[in-house]
């Protein structure tokens, strides 16, 4: 539709001025549906989340224990390394640093391997999920997340690459290493900025 795309370009044009559109990225206003595998079934008696690693004592919570933790609302933005950006997505959740108060971190611990249903991983330096705008969603802009995008639970980490933003996590190991995740075994970065374009191992 015509109109679709003025507003596109419009919003586009505007993200671009206000330094929120990364190189090589365009605005998208749908929400499009990306992962490897299929869309796991949820079952919420056998769902848990483990913390596992260098922490003092390994965590295991029930989807019910997990939904008493405190709750919070961010707005940020989602850029997708096959080059679409969505701007000012709602998210709620439980804030990474609300979860890390349910452990004691060894030393040395500086990596993360998040993992997921179905074997998917995904690696971020602790350095990057310890920030106020970092969470596990329950909720996209005032609704449930779509069993698609990852629900009951997905990790949001709008700063990096939205392979990062792992849908149906089921739990963190803590690490003194930096270990590649299933897209970073598969040609892409390690980190994953969208502003400086890390998107292949090459870049
Ligand atoms: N578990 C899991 N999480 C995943 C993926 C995946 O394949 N499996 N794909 C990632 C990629 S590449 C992107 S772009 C986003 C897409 O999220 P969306 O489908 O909600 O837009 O999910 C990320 N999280
Ligand atoms: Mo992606």
């Amino acid at each position: 539709m015509l109109f679709e795309g003025n507003e596109r370009k419009q919003l586009e044009r505007k993200m671009l001025e206000a330094g929120r559109l990364p190189p090589g990225q365009a605005a998208t206003l749908k929400w499009p549906v990306l992962h490897e595998g299929s869309v796991p079934r949820f079952d919420p008696a056998r769902w848990d989340f483990r913390i596992a690693g260098l922490v003092e004592e390994p965590v295991r919570l029930t989807w019910e224990e997990f939904n008493r933790l405190p709750k919070s609302t961010v707005t940020s933005d989602f850029h997708c390394v096959t080059r679409w950006s969505r701007f000012d997505n709602r998210w709620q959740g439980v804030l990474f640093r609300d979860l890390l108060k349910l452990v004691k971190l060894q030393p040395g611990a500086a990596y993360v391997l998040v993992h997921a249903e179905q074997g998917y991983t995904a690696n971020v330096p602790l350095a990057d999920l310890d920030r106020d705008n970092v969470l596990f969603a329950t909720h996209h802009d005032g609704q449930p997340l779509l069993p698609e995008h990852g629900y009951p639970l997905r990790l949001i980490v709008p700063h990096l690459y939205a392979w990062k933003s792992v849908k149906w996590v089921r739990g963190l190991e803590f690490g003194d290493r930096d270990l590649p995740g299933f897209w970073e075994q598969n040609g892409y970065h390690m980190y994953g900025d969208p502003f400086r374009e890390q998107r292949f191992d090459t870049d």
